[in-house]
């Protein structure tokens, strides 16, 4: 219990709501973790795996209707409808309170009431900030214990009488009709009812620490960011650290924890990964910007984690993980599409279904075994790369910034910005094809700005605006890049390998923030030489680095317009300084036609 008054009366109030048999307020023990996981597996929620081969490990299974966010029935709930902005959903906060409400009436009948005091961010660290959400699942409980750092010390801290984000969820009946994710920042409150599933119920990942974070930011003046956070050590000792943005599914796990392939000519590089979904970044006294991840595990995509592609997660993932939507195999172990071992020949897959590998469906095409979007939920202490400066309170200082999609045919694998200015229009024109994250229709390429689209939580001009004035704040601000690893041939065959092979990369954009090697301008920024990326040890196809960095003038006029329609949705309240970089863009394309 606490003493926090508020936070008291808050409980007392949403008790009355949503009417639990009992409530039961988390330490965060493992005392306490065992006796939910037990529980759990009593009631059929988890599925103990293998203790002996993946000790700690525990499966579940979604409902059919509920394995990934839903953004359409996620809304920003402020007075007008222009704060919200054009790229969110909007009710005003008196509708979705009296919609929500009326689901959440009498919803834990029966059942009880977890309270969750948690921090994002280090306990006590000026970047960090503290929520409570109260939910009806035990599984989010197992979950949030993982991905926050949750329990007593948290409640040390609200006894103190600190602010905290009212978060409330009710997993309810699980009907898509009447699933809201509604956030009130006016309030510093998220309402979340009708879904079991990651970023729709575990409220401390993408509700708080980017919708309603991205408008606390925007007020004190730092940034909440949808990116991964890693440290570059270089043979000689010297640490640079990089946060990347890229949208959901599209390689921030992978990056974060990448191993260094074999054959660089300066042998010797070590990776520390300090986050895989999430960036907090501030300005500190020396004019830099820092940088915390607020989480404190990684809730990753499974299919195609494997010792090759991702090693660190792969051992990241061998105990105290949760498996969601994968396959179960029959000794209780788990497997996915591009798991290690040998395939299963059978299995139960993510509906619960009796599964074997090279099944077709009626129109002869393969049927998964395992969710496109099945996830894992590990501590990011268990991942080898793991940094010793997670813990760190004042974080970690970024030297550049990366924003990346997946693009089969237009982004080069790597450009640079030409300064901080065109680095937020790189950003602000970033677009990606779509991936099972989210439901809708995967592969169609849509615009996703700093790949925040379902996540700011407030008008994207004003957050542009943000962007731009955090650039005039700065003393020294990070270089900003743009990655591509996506880009495919002409039989639709990725040209460039990725995962680890990325900190080739990697390697020249540290080289251009330390002024090390020269760069060729084009039209939409600078681009490595011919021989400026490291290819010592890799056998990449005949003329792929010529089409990998190939800038066509005329495609990317092309992509103008469809920025220009994007543009026009925010009108008179988009930067200027977004169409002085289009026109400047547009320029220089026909100048190169
Ligand atoms: P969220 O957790 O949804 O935010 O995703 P994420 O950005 O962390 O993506 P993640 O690293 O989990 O990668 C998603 C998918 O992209 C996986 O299936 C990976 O196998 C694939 N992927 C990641 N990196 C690369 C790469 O460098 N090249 C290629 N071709 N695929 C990659
Ligand atoms: C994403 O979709 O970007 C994720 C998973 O990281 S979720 O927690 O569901 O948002
Ligand atoms: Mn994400």
């Amino acid at each position: 219990m606490t003493s926090n008054k508020q936070l008291l009366e808050w409980i007392e109030e949403m008790a009355q709501l949503c009417k639990p048999d009992s409530i039961y307020w988390c330490d965060g023990s493992v005392e306490e973790k065992e006796r939910l996981q037990q529980e759990a597996v009593d009631k059929g929620i988890l599925l103990e795996l293998d203790q002996e081969k993946l000790p700690g490990c525990f499966y579940h299974q979604t409902a059919l209707n509920d394995v990934a966010r839903t953004e359409h029935l996620t809304f920003i709930c402020t007075p007008d409808k222009e704060t919200a902005g054009p790229n969110n959903n909007w009710m005003s906060p008196e509708e979705a309170y009296k919609k929500a409400g009326g689901i959440f009436d009498g919803s834990m009948k029966g059942r009880t009431m977890f309270v969750i005091p948690f921090s994002m961010g280090p306990v006590g660290s000026p970047f960090s900030k503290v929520g409570v959400q109260l939910t009806d699942s035990i599984y989010v409980v197992l979950n949030m214990r993982i991905m926050t750092r949750m329990g007593k010390a948290v409640t040390n801290e609200l006894d103190k009488g600190v602010d905290f984000t009212k978060c409330l969820h009710c997993t309810a009946d699980l009907d898509v009709d009447r699933r809201f994710i509604m956030h009130f920042p006016q309030d510093n409150t998220i309402w979340s009812v009708g879904s079991g599933y990651g970023g729709n119920a575990l409220l401390g990942k993408k509700c708080l620490s980017l919708r309603i974070a991205s408008h606390i930011a925007q007020n004190e003046g730092w940034l909440a960011e949808h990116m991964l956070i890693m440290g570059v050590e270089h043979p000689n000792g010297y640490v640079d650290y990089i946060a990347a943005a890229f949208p959901s599914a599209c390689g921030k796990t992978n990056l974060a924890m990448l191993i260094p392939p074999k054959g660089l000519k300066r042998e010797g590089y070590r990776i520390w990964t300090i986050g895989d979904d999430i960036a907090w970044m501030r300005i500190d006294s020396d004019g830099a910007l820092w940088a915390v991840n607020p989480e404190a595990g990684c809730f990753g995509v499974a299919p195609g984690t494997n010792s090759k592609t991702n090693p660190n997660a792969a051992a990241m993932v061998q105990r105290d993980t949760i498996f969601t939507n994968v396959v179960l195999k029959s000794d209780k172990t788990v497997w996915w599409e591009g798991c290690d071992g040998q395939v299963p020949h059978n299995g139960i897959d993510w509906q619960g279904k009796t599964w074997k590998h090279g099944m077709i469906d009626t129109n002869g095409n393969y049927i998964n075994g395992a969710h496109p979007n099945s996830r894992f939920t590990a501590p990011i202490a268990n991942c080898p790369s793991v940094s010793h400066r997670i813990e760190h309170h004042n974080g970690v200082p970024i030297s550049a910034i990366i924003f990346g999609g997946r693009r089969a045919h237009l982004a080069p694998l790597v450009y640079e910005s030409f300064n901080w200015q065109h680095g937020v229009f790189v950003g602000a024109t970033m677009a990606s094809e779509m991936t099972a994250a989210q439901s809708g229709a995967v592969g169609k390429v849509r615009r996703d700005p700093m790949a925040m689209l379902p996540f700011c939580g407030y008008n994207m001009a004003d957050y542009f605006g943000h962007w731009l004035k955090m650039g005039r704040m700065m003393a020294r601000t990070p270089k900003i890049f743009n990655v591509n690893w996506f880009r495919t041939d002409e039989n639709n065959n990725f040209l460039w390998p990725g995962y680890g092979e990325n900190l080739r990369v990697l390697e020249w954009i540290i080289d251009r923030c330390n002024n090390k090697v020269q760069a060729i301008e084009t039209p939409i920024g600078y681009v490595p030489a011919s021989d400026g990326i490291d290819m010592t040890g890799l056998n990449l196809q005949a003329d792929a680095m010529k089409q990998l960095l190939n800038i066509n003038p005329a495609n990317w006029l092309e992509e103008l317009k469809d920025i220009s329609e994007f543009f026009d949705k925010f009108g008179d309240r988009l930067p200027k300084e977004l169409w002085d970089e289009y026109a400047a863009l547009e320029k220089r394309l026909r100048t190169a036609m």
